[in-house]
């Protein structure tokens, strides 16, 4: 297998500045699902706590993760001028450094694929990729069902079932960090030490939060991955390759009337090592009508957001820069 592993030392993206003090956090929840008992209530917590947790015993088959990721770096490892045939992400399809067509910059590249555009015809990521979807989409069924049994709402698929219909909308994300020589850093790999050393990191995906259901990511053992906490640090989460962690994203968090947290979060590059990630993101038919959940409204509360389809709510979120808080623009005051 080839690795990517050329450091290269010219970086194109802005140094932008870092406010994160803790190193490695530790307090991720993790979930097993071979316990669903434990693992509703825990779900819940955590979604409500940090919207966001990692879970083990997911069921993925780890060969077909590892013969995906091969693909992706053999795709990555390719030329320039070869990747560049591949068309330009409008907004699918590969990019580079580029993110969304607003102006945002990081020090990445990536593949970009819907269920419509999936290279089918190309050698690459011939079938595995919808093999791949098909299992995560699977697990996020699952864990959206869980989801529903913790929250106590009827029936169990409430949640589940938009993203099992034929018409979800699936988005799914190949992502190469490559390592980034920080000019200002003395080189520790370490980017947490780095970005409380000298405050300065490079940006590989900036802050964000998703604006699908749920977003089930995968990567190597590469750190970068941080998470945005309530108490207004960010955090690094340590990797894990066996893994996969889960994001709350916007629309669960109207659905749940804001008990639920759209995680925001971020990647910063490493100085030496490659990054590879594969995310998911789980989105309702364009036409679903999104708006917070009658049954987990308790008597007299009010809802927070006008009721909206997820076509427009997409829509609007590809006329937004990165980091713009999208959900504030459907809030109801
Ligand atoms: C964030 C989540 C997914 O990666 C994505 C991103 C999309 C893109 O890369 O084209 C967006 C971003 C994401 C939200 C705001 C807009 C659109 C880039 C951007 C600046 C594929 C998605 O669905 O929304």
């Amino acid at each position: 297998m080839v690795m990517i592993s050329q450091v290269e030392k010219k970086p194109v993206v802005d140094i932008f500045p870092t406010k994160s003090n803790k190193t490695n956090f530790t307090g991720i929840p993790v979930i097993d699902l071979s316990s669903p008992e434990d693992a509703k209530n825990l779900i819940v917590n955590a979604c409500q706590d940090y919207g966001f947790f990692k879970v083990i015993n997911h069921g993925v088959s780890p060969l077909l993760v590892s013969e995906l990721e091969n693909e992706a770096i053999e795709f990555f490892n390719m030329r320039q001028y070869e990747k560049d045939q591949y068309c330009p992400p409008n907004p699918f399809g590969y990019g580079r450094n580029k993110i969304g067509t607003n102006g945002d910059v990081g020090w990445i590249e990536y593949l970009l694929l819907t269920s419509t555009n999936f290279p089918t015809n190309s050698k690459i990521f011939s079938s595995l990729t919808n093999e791949y979807v098909k299992e995560v989409r699977k697990l996020g069924c699952t864990i959206l069902e869980l989801m529903a049994e913790g929250l106590k709402i009827e029936p169990k698929n409430v949640l589940s079932r938009m993203l099992s219909d034929e018409n979800a909308d699936t988005v799914f994300r190949l992502n190469h960090y490559p390592p980034c020589l920080d000019p200002n850093s003395n080189h520790d790999s370490d980017l947490n030490n780095k970005s409380m050393s000298h405050g300065r990191t490079s940006i590989g995906f900036g802050e964000h939060t998703d604006p699908q259901l749920i977003s089930i990511a995968r990567s190597n053992a590469t750190s970068g991955f941080q998470i945005y906490l309530e108490d207004g640090t960010w955090v690094g989460v340590p990797p894990d390759e066996t893994s996969y962690f889960i994001n709350v994203d916007d629309l669960l968090e109207v659905m749940t009337n804001g008990r639920f947290r759209s995680v925001r979060h971020r990647v910063v590059a490493d100085s030496f090592k490659s990054r590879v990630s594969m995310i998911y993101f789980g989105g309702p038919p364009l036409m679903e009508k999104i708006s917070p959940l009658g049954s987990l409204m308790e008597p007299g509360e009010e809802s927070l957001y006008n009721e909206f389809t997820w076509f427009e709510y997409k829509s609007c979120t590809y006329k937004t820069r990165l980091t713009d808080n999208r959900l504030s623009l459907f809030h109801k005051h």
